[in-house]
């Protein structure tokens, strides 16, 4: 392995002594979960309110699927709405939402309790019973919340399909889970115009055997087409409804969701979550990795719904903790730039969680866009999704964190349901780029092909080597591919295995370096897809970049690198290549030089904001390309094959 982009022994980034006085988390929390993990995670689950309380922490004897808080009983969403109104707290704003155009609405936590009530009351009506499914496809509006709170409320497991996928992905997973009912609205603003979302409902329900309704939000008031009988407004449906609902409990092991994962290859996973130990950990986890204040902090993760950080940290992680917190329906630059600063500064956001892409795009923006607002209310800034490189990192400290809030950056997945490895920000002196420790109850190793665990200076593959509550239960009607996708790698040692690459430094802290697929090998030497880009993107000129690893006959792979120019930077041909060119040498090794590098006007990235190095790998190798279903924008290939001719 070649030696990192970033010197991991600079200066590391201990809280303040203020972050640290008031941190929901010291370091006894790690000694505590040390001394005995199952009675940690006991305790946890008391932060949640119980029907009937468990008998056992854990039942691993039908691993790999476990069973968390065997015996007990309750209901997510009274945990996530009625107790918070119970204890005097229904005036508490739970969501401040901004709508794309500029309307904006505040729904407190008695305002929840009346509409998860009134859809509880309407779901019953139209038949659905617990166990059944309900796909969610809608764009960020309060009613797509409502909605998977009523699912939760009555045991329907919601699979929430992101709203910006197309009517063929919409249908596959309606087919997969057989759900009976669509949530949908009728259509949604994108950068100031409306477009439909109700004729991809439309297309995709047609023939769907399993669908008998498919309900409505006015959402933009355009023309929608409609099905008598089959398709129902929300506003008359719902809004007719009693706000008065008796939530029952379920058993801990009752599913929750099924949320499928954009797969890189094949047909798309349908994950399985459950329901007491997801909600413990995505709980316990928004608390302490966020040190989360109730009734002060507003906070706001940026996410979509449709995504496992939209579930855990929108809808469950800070409504069961009772929070107060930013909802946006549109895009960062929708009117322009400034918009999620002037959402920071009307709300005094005080708790930011967001991607690296994003801060990278802001990155590109220029730093006055920010400066031009007062941001003095973040107090904390979290990372999610892919690694951050140290530019990045730096830069979100320093410009958005006024050079005092902490960051956490956070790794997991959808198959993990929660946060799993991530500083706490009372205890841990951060490094930019490393996501640092296992939070307390959670065991992770980097180990190698043998299964050989690794120390200090080791770069392997990461596995989680005990179960944990938020854990996945399997994917949806096909346990055999549950097993073989996660636990079949190190089967004989029962590890759980992530599919991404990490390395411990010299201190022991955890890198992740990205997907196992992104590590590049050249000339036998491993070299991580995120270590050039990171090294890339560390010249000044340079605002993004996509590394691929593509054929090479004498070296195995070669690297190949696309970057997008910060802007104001002109492009001088050769002499810039052949600059960024030396600075990978010089930050990495000559062995990580790119053997090219295209400068490009966009990268192709999936919805969630992941780049499709597969595409850039055909791209590449000069390769027609397969499927692009899952891009934002298939026609930024055609900018990055003009651009790849030209270089
Ligand atoms: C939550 C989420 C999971 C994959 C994961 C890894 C990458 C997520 C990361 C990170 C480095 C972090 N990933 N967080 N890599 N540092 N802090 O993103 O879930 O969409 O299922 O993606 O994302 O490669 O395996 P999901």
């Amino acid at each position: 392995m070649t030696e990192s982009a970033v010197n991991e022994h600079e200066v590391s980034y201990p809280p303040s002594a203020e972050f640290v006085e008031q941190a929901n988390a010291g370091p006894e929390l790690y000694a505590a979960a040390e001394k005995d993990r199952l009675a940690f995670w006991a305790e946890q689950a008391e932060r949640l309110d119980w029907a009937e309380k468990f008998t056992d922490v854990l039942d691993w004897s039908d691993a790999p699927v476990a069973k968390w808080f065997v015996g007990g009983k309750l209901n997510v969403a009274y945990n996530c709405v009625d107790r918070h109104v119970l204890a005097g707290n229904g005036d508490r704003v739970a969501i401040h939402w901004e709508g794309e155009p500029g309307d904006s609405r505040d729904l407190t936590y008695s305002d929840l309790l009346a509409e998860v009530s009134r859809a509880a009351n309407a779901f019953t009506e139209l038949g659905l019973v617990a166990g059944d499914r309900v796909a969610i496809y809608m764009p960020m509006v309060p009613e797509a919340i409502v909605a998977m709170l009523a699912c939760a409320r009555l045991g329907l497991m919601h699979s929430v399909v992101f709203a910006g996928f197309s009517s063929t992905a919409l249908r596959s997973r309606i087919d997969d889970a057989e759900a009976k009912l669509v949530v949908t609205t009728d259509g949604q603003w994108r950068r100031g115009k409306a477009a439909s979302l109700k004729d991809a409902v439309d297309t995709a329900v047609d023939g769907a055997d399993s669908i008998e309704h498919v309900l409505v939000v006015k959402r933009t008031d355009i023309d929608v087409s409609w099905t008598d009988g089959r398709d129902l407004w929300w506003h008359e449906t719902v809004g007719s409804a009693s706000p008065e609902h008796d939530a029952q409990p379920f058993d801990s092991e009752h599913p929750l969701f099924i949320l499928y994962t954009s797969g890189t290859t094949g047909k798309p996973k349908g994950i399985i979550h459950t329901s007491a130990g997801y909600l413990t950990q995505t709980s316990y986890t928004h608390h302490y990795v966020f040190d989360h204040k109730p009734g002060k902090d507003v906070y706001w993760c940026t996410a979509d719904i449709g995504w496992v950080t939209g579930h855990s940290y929108i809808v469950y992680g800070p409504l069961s903790n009772g929070a107060t917190q930013v909802v946006y329906e549109g895009t960062p630059n929708s009117p322009d730039e400034h918009r999620h600063w002037n959402i920071i500064e009307k709300y005094e956001v005080s708790i930011y969680y967001t991607a690296p892409t994003l801060v990278r795009t802001f990155m590109k923006w220029g730093r006055e866009i920010p400066d031009a607002h007062d941001l003095s209310s973040i107090r904390l800034l979290g990372s999610v999704g892919e690694p951050i490189n140290p530019e990045a990192w730096r830069w979100f400290r320093s410009v958005i964190g006024g050079n005092k809030a902490p960051i956490v950056d956070t790794w997991w997945q959808t198959e993990t349901g929660a946060i799993m490895v991530s500083p706490l920000p009372g205890v841990t002196a951060t490094k930019p780029g490393s996501a640092m420790t296992p939070l307390p109850g959670i065991a992770a190793k980097i180990v190698d092909d043998e299964a050989k665990p690794l120390g200090p200076g080791g770069n392997g593959f990461l596995v989680l080597d005990e179960p944990w509550p938020a854990m996945l239960r399997g994917i949806w009607g096909d346990m055999e591919r549950y097993k073989d996708t996660y636990w079949s790698r190190y089967a004989e040692e029962g590890w759980y295995f992530a599919g991404d690459g990490a390395k411990f430094d010299d201190d022991g802290d955890l890198w992740v370096l990205g997907r196992v697929d992104d590590v590049m090998n050249i000339s036998g030497h491993r070299i991580s897809t995120s270590e050039v880009e990171s090294a890339l993107v560390g010249h000044p000129s340079v605002a993004e970049a996509a590394v691929v690893g593509a054929a090479d006959e004498t070296t195995g792979q070669g690297i190949v690198a696309f970057v997008i120019l910060r802007g104001g930077i002109e492009n001088t041909g050769d002499d810039l290549i052949a600059e960024l060119k030396a600075e990978v040498s010089r930050e990495i090794s000559p062995i990580a030089k790119p053997r090219q590098i295209t400068v490009v006007p966009e990268l192709p990235k999936t919805r969630s904001g992941k780049i499709m190095r597969r595409l850039l790998r055909d791209v590449a190798e000069g390769r027609d390309l397969g499927d692009t279903s899952t891009l934002v924008d298939p026609a930024v290939f055609e900018a990055i094959k003009a651009a790849g001719k030209k270089a």
